[in-house]
């Protein structure tokens, strides 16, 4: 398989840490590409150009994150996302709620690279809003993490990660001071140490 992957992409990121998490290394091949530079390779496998992508060994491509993390998870016991009942619901909670955080700070980010005169405000406060009212619900909820680790802590390991490389202004460890004992425990962890964003 090979895995359409930018290195400063959180979303990819998320996937390299279950590739790492479950030893699927030398089955996935990772391409670094920019989608933002004429990836015409990545369009032609996804039309919206978006990492990450995965092509499966037949030709198959397969986005986005959440169907390509759902689809490596079934290729070995060591399951990160629960086959069935309440424990399967909380972790794709965990990960949409994840994954929302990051749909809103790449907001910001991209927002931020438009012409002062353009951006609007408005919106970034309503992501900003976002993020902080997310964090709180992250750290109020930390005791429903599933107690090994699963898909649900490798996407708050990618948000985290994101919001440090990216926006460190919203200072997130302040107001969270169980949340970032978390993330410092979680940090140590090969697989974040190994797809640090760069
Ligand atoms: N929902 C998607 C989001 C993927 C995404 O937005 N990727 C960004 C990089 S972080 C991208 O490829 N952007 C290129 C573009 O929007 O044209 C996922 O979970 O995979």
């Amino acid at each position: 398989m090979k895995l359409f992957y930018s290195k400063t992409s959180p979303y990819s990121r998320k996937v390299r840490l279950l590739v790492h998490e479950k030893g699927l290394n030398q089955a996935v091949t990772c391409i670094a590409c920019n989608p933002f530079d004429n990836a015409s390779d990545l369009q032609a496998e996804n039309p919206l150009g978006k990492v990450p992508t995965l092509m499966l060994d037949d030709g198959t491509p397969l986005y986005d994150s959440p169907v390509i993390c759902e689809y490596l998870d079934t290729l070995t016991a060591d399951r990160l996302l629960p086959e069935s009942g309440m424990a399967r619901w909380t972790v794709l909670r965990w990960q949409a709620l994840c994954d929302g955080i990051l749909d809103a700070a790449y907001n910001i980010v991209m927002e931020r690279r438009r012409p002062a005169q353009e951006q609007s405000t408005d919106w970034i406060t309503q992501w900003e809003a976002q993020i902080h009212r997310s964090l709180d619900a992250v750290q109020d909820s930390l005791d429903t993490l599933p107690g090994r680790v699963s898909l649900a802590q490798l996407s708050l390991g990618a948000s985290l990660g994101y919001l440090d490389f990216r926006l460190s202004d919203p200072g997130w460890r302040d107001q969270h001071p169980e949340l970032t004992a978390w993330y410092e425990d979680f940090s140590s962890r090969d697989a974040m140490q190994n797809t640090q964003p760069e």
